[in-house]
């Protein structure tokens, strides 16, 4: 339900009117301009005021009484003491003065990684990275989980990720141009309620259906049919999963060799060709990468392969790559092979052709939108060098001293004392969490923000507790979303919980610094001062077209807001719609003399020689199958490939306490999906209680039984908040109870949740009760 009345709100997933009634949130309702809002929002009103909240700030009772490094393994069964901000502030500051000073500025780590809220001053690994620089700074952590791959490979192949990701040629030109649509990982619809940094009208829905009214024709490569929603009538390709590789090279070795590759394209505006020729043919190592070769590693036949490939030169064609293929073993091969593909179609550039990186991965990727560039609370330098490829946590603190390849680099990890988490949730979004909770033990202090107790809140020290969207006032400019946002607190916060702006702000005037974390300013002036330099941005990180917004004299490129009052009064404005849709590498293929590419070339490395001269055996210098570490080309006769993709109703593990994400799930554990012929041949039945097991961990889950899974593959969504019994089995159904904590390759160093074989039995004991949304015990200050 969409409507006009109540205040304007707005997180990750969309834009709402809160509706306030005595003070008390009672609905979210869809903001008027959406026609297609996300129930996910609903999910805020049980959880605001439910047991999970965490209404004062806390410590753990171990660590208050015996001091930091105390009992570090009863993080997580602890009770914890609830004390004064004053006093929680002193703790802090102490602790982090004493840690600056017996072991050094790196010895804190403070990536802190998280998706937290969408509100662009109410940052909270913003806020906590500035306020970490004023005061000597902090190891930090680079990339992402979502991409981490890409990010380091891509700039190496196009000389950039984020230019192309944020200029990916969208719905419209391909409704207009394009003829066929081949997405690999499918084109998840589930995933496009929800933007980074919010959204104003959910399009993505919208976008494929124009296409499909165009006649445009859709290949789902993907071992789940309802990767696309039915209205495609994708042809469905169910290939092995993480067999992506074997199956780009054997297109592209099938347009090789039927000569439907464009020479010309692959002349002007490639470098090294001819060394992924080499490979393909089999020149190199003896094994052309053929349509037979492709067959017995995907299981798709050599024949659907082959009509694919001709269907693929035939047509105009955009090939979409799921961000989860980065998510798997060597994650930098498929999007490096798709763009190697793309090249030899001659496609890119062209309207409603070339390469896409994950359409509807995001609201927002298959748009038009103007990118946008707000303004930002600034977070100061680091004078700490130090930093670890985001996922490679675990080894941080189980590994000091020890070195990590990355990137061209060799990192030595830093000995950590102390973990600042404001906005993540890592007992989500790690792998092996079994692993994570023994390198948890090794820190003498954790200290987490969170305004609920998600299971890494539970397993600190200290617990800083905060306000949520609907609770504070803020602004909300998302880079490729038209709406800006003044969105309002609906609700009081609980009377002890604060913004992260003021957790902060409190401890920085305990150390002196609370000058220079606020900059003088009020979150007001912040917000205006974050509105008012907002600018249009060319779509690279941090390069922008304009240098300064201004509400006069609109010049070309010149992003013209109204007034800041009259802003605030309206609460949102769009901006324009640039008039034609747009089309990626356009200016490249049109003039690439003139616009060249960041490579070392200025063209499209198709064979990279910074990559090979890395001299990674995990990454060589052009796109390469490997088989992955584990996957159903190696599995056990029974042995399942398990996926553990985005929840369709939440984002990760957020809102999974309240009623949206308690509606998905059966008898309150999370559902598994697998074949009818894999739960007959283990006896298990729709609806049973069932166990996920490998050598690293076990959870249980709830079976449902379809034909939409490929055989030999079962698929579980990530969120739900982990549960572990005595021996590390997560009852609730959390599937990084059993991926691995490997890194992609020596190259970027991602995470490989998607690589994952399992287990699945019956679990006929008595279910275990769960404790997931059961708060810790505890005790009030003056009983201690
Ligand atoms: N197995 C498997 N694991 C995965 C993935 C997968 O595909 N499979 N996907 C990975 C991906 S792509 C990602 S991006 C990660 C996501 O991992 P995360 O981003 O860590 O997951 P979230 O649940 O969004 O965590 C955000 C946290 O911020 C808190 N929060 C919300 N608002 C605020 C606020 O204003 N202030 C503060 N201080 N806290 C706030 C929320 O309560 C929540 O605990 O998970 C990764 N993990
Ligand atoms: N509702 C909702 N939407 C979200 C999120 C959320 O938590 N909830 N998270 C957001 C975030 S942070 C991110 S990074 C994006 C992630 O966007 P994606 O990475 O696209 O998301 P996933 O759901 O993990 O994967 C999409 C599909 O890829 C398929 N897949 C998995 N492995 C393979 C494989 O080896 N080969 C092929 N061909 N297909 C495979 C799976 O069937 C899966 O459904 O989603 C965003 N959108
Ligand atoms: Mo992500």
């Amino acid at each position: 339900m969409t409507s006009k009345d109540g205040v304007l709100t707005a997180n990750h997933w969309g834009t709402y009117r809160a509706i306030v009634e005595n003070g008390r949130l009672v609905d979210m309702r869809g903001f008027e301009e959406d026609t297609d809002p996300s129930p996910i929002g609903q999910g805020i009103v049980d959880s605001l005021n439910a047991p999970t909240r965490i209404t004062e700030p806390m410590v753990r009772e171990s660590w208050l009484l015996h001091g930091p490094g105390a009992q570090t393994d009863k993080r997580g069964k602890d009770r914890f003491v609830a004390v004064s901000w004053d006093k929680v502030e002193k703790l802090v500051a102490q602790e982090l003065t004493r840690v600056r000073r017996d072991h050094g500025d790196n010895a804190i780590y403070a990536g802190s990684y998280g998706w937290a809220s969408a509100g662009r001053f109410h940052h909270a690994q913003s806020q906590l990275k500035r306020f970490l620089n004023c005061s000597g700074g902090f190891t930090s952590s680079k990339f992402t989980y979502s991409f981490a791959a890409a990010e380091a490979m891509i700039p190496h192949v196009l000389g950039s990720y984020r230019e192309f990701l944020n200029t990916t040629t969208g719905w419209a030109s391909i409704a207009e141009h394009g003829e066929l649509v081949v997405a690999f990982g499918g084109i998840p619809m589930k995933n496009a309620q929800i933007d980074a940094g919010g959204l104003g009208v959910h399009v993505q829905r919208s976008g494929v259906e124009k296409a499909i009214a165009a006649g445009v024709e859709f290949v789902n490569i993907s071992p789940i049919r309802d990767d696309v929603i039915p209205e495609t009538q994708a042809d469905w390709v169910p290939l092995r999963p993480n067999s992506d590789v074997a199956l780009l090279l054997a297109l592209a070795h099938t347009i090789l060799t039927e000569n439907l590759h464009s020479k010309a394209f692959l002349n002007r505006y490639c470098v090294g060709f001819e060394r992924f020729e080499e490979y393909l043919t089999g020149q190199q190592d003896g094994v052309p990468k053929s349509a037979d070769w492709a067959a017995d590693l995907t299981e798709v036949s050599a024949e659907t392969i082959r009509d694919l490939a001709r269907r693929m030169a035939q047509s105009r064609t955009t090939i979409s790559v799921s961000w989860s293929l980065t998510r798997q073993d060597h994650g930098e091969q498929p999007f490096w092979a798709a763009i190697a593909l793309a090249a030899m179609l001659g496609q890119i550039g062209t309207p409603g052709g070339g390469f896409a990186f994950g359409l509807s991965a995001l609201n927002s990727i298959g748009t038009d939108a103007p990118l946008l560039k707000g303004g930002s609370v600034p977070q100061g330098e680091n004078p700490v060098k130090d930093f670890i490829p985001v996922s490679r946590i675990a080894d941080l603190l189980l590994m000091p001293g020890e070195s990590l390849t990355f990137d061209g680099e060799t990192l030595t990890l830093p000995d950590i004392r102390l973990v600042w988490w404001a906005g993540g949730n890592p007992y989500h979004h790690h792998q092996d969490l079994n692993r994570l909770a023994k390198a948890w033990e090794k820190p003498d202090t954790i200290i987490c923000n969170d305004w609920c107790w998600t299971p890494t809140a539970q397993r600190a020290d200290i617990v800083l507790p905060c306000t949520t969207h609907v609770e504070r006032d803020d602004i909300c400019i998302s880079q490729r979303d038209p709406y800006i946002l003044r969105v309002r607190k609906a609700v009081e916060p609980p009377q002890n919980v604060r913004n992260d702006f003021d957790i902060f702000r409190g401890i920085a005037r305990q150390l002196g610094l609370e000058e220079r974390f606020t900059d003088g300013k009020s979150a007001a002036d912040w917000m205006r001062e974050i509105y008012e330099k907002t600018v249009y941005s060319d779509g690279k990180t941090g390069d922008l077209v304009s240098t300064e917004a201004t509400r006069d004299a609109p010049k070309q490129n010149t992003l013209v807001l109204p007034e800041w009052e009259s802003f605030c009064a309206r609460g949102w404005f769009k901006v324009e719609m640039p008039a034609t849709p747009r089309i990626m590498l356009q200016a490249f293929v049109e003039d690439p003399d003139a616009n060249p590419l960041a490579t070392p070339s200025g063209k499209i490395e198709l064979f990279s020689e910074a990559v090979q001269g890395f001299g990674y055996a995990t990454c060589p210098g052009h796109p390469t199958w490997f088989s992955p570490y584990e996957w159903l080309g190696s599995a056990a006769p029974d042995e399942l490939h398990l996926i553990s993709n985005q929840p369709t109703t939440k984002l990760h593990s957020q809102l999974d306490q309240g009623s949206v994400s308690r509606a998905g799930k059966i008898d309150g554990r999370e559902p598994v999906r697998l074949h009818p012929a894999d739960a007959k041949a283990r006896g298990i039945s729709d609806g049973d209680l069932v166990r996920l097991h490998n050598a690293r961990g076990a959870c249980l889950a709830v079976a449902c039984v379809t034909d939409a899974i490929r055989q030999g593959v079962a698929q579980i969504a990530t969120g739900a908040w982990w549960d572990p019994d005595e021996t590390g089995m997560c009852r609730h159904g959390n599937p990084n109870a059993v991926t691995r904590d490997r890194g992609t390759s020596d190259l970027g160093q991602g995470p490989t949740a998607h690589t994952c074989l399992i287990r699945m039995e019956r679990y006929d004991r008595e279910p275990p009760p769960m404790r997931a949304f059961v708060p810790p015990d505890i005790i009030p200050f003056d009983e201690l």
